[in-house]
């Protein structure tokens, strides 16, 4: 079987939510040597953005999104030894990361964490559903030299301005960079809610806080 037929399959089990078919297949492709961010982009990303159009088109509804994203937890769970790469950043600093209040998506969250502890990054990952209160205590707690804040729906989303702002209040927004990321997002959203910085994708989410640590040593 080639690759792209091995990918096809993860990829519809991973529609399908059926996890059992997931770790097998996922099982199967790492042991064949099958690259990792391949098995990320072309099959799990993929598969729920095909999942997602299924729902929009009233073809799927919740519990098959439900079983997606349990498949799509259990192949992150397999890929995540693969995540760990050299580390080249020499200082580390606490990032948090949590999807914000109203919003129970964290499997792109989780996604991140892996990627940036990969890179060699101390990471605090704070969960779904985290209030500005919450981010606040954690920021205080952990000292922390980054947040990192997650919103998959249009409603959420400006909740991340809201936190940005309550920061400000609360005397912290200059103590730490703010980075944004979710499958909403883009950099507007970003500009307009005053964040330092957003990250489409997991990779690219790794490379930001690098950036925004190198800036905050400075
Ligand atoms: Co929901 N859901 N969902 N869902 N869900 C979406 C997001 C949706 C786009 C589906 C659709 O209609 N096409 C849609 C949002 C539409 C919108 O607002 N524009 C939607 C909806 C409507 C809903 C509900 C409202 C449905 C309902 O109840 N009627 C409901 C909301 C509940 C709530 O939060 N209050 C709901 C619920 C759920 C489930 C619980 C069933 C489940 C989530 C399970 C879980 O997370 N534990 C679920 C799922 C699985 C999806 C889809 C199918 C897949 C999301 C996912 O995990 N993708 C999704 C469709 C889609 O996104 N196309 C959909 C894989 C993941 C790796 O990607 O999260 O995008 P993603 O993360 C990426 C990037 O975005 C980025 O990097 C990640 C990796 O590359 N990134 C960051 C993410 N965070 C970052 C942070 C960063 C940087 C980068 O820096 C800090």
């Amino acid at each position: 079987m080639k690759s792209e037929e091995k990918l096809a399959r993860i990829k519809n089990s991973i529609v399908e939510g059926d996890s059992q078919k997931t770790i097998d297949y996922v099982n199967e492709a790492l042991n064949l040597g099958l690259d990792y961010k391949e098995i990320l982009n072309e099959a799990i990303i993929k598969g729920s953005i095909e999942v997602g159009e299924l729902y929009e088109q009233e073809k799927y509804f919740l519990p098959d999104m439900l079983m997606t994203g349990d498949a799509i937890n259990t192949a992150m769970d397999l890929l995540k030894n693969s995540f760990i790469e050299v580390s080249e950043i020499t200082s580390k600093g606490d990032i948090l990361i949590g999807t914000v209040e109203g919003d129970v998506h964290d499997i792109g969250l989780k996604l991140v964490g892996m990627m940036l502890e990969g890179a060699g990054l101390d990471v605090v990952v704070l969960g779904a559903d985290t209030s500005k209160e919450e981010f606040l205590e954690a920021i205080k707690e952990h000292n922390a030299n980054i947040l990192g804040m997650s919103a998959l729906l249009t409603t959420t989303m400006p909740e991340m301005k809201e936190v940005i702002d309550f920061l400000k209040e609360n005397g912290l927004r200059e103590k730490v960079k703010v980075m944004v990321g979710g499958a909403t997002l883009n950099q507007r959203f970003a500009d307009e809610y005053g964040a330092d910085g957003f990250a489409p994708d997991a990779a690219q989410a790794s490379v930001l806080a690098k950036r925004l640590l190198a800036e905050q040593s400075k």
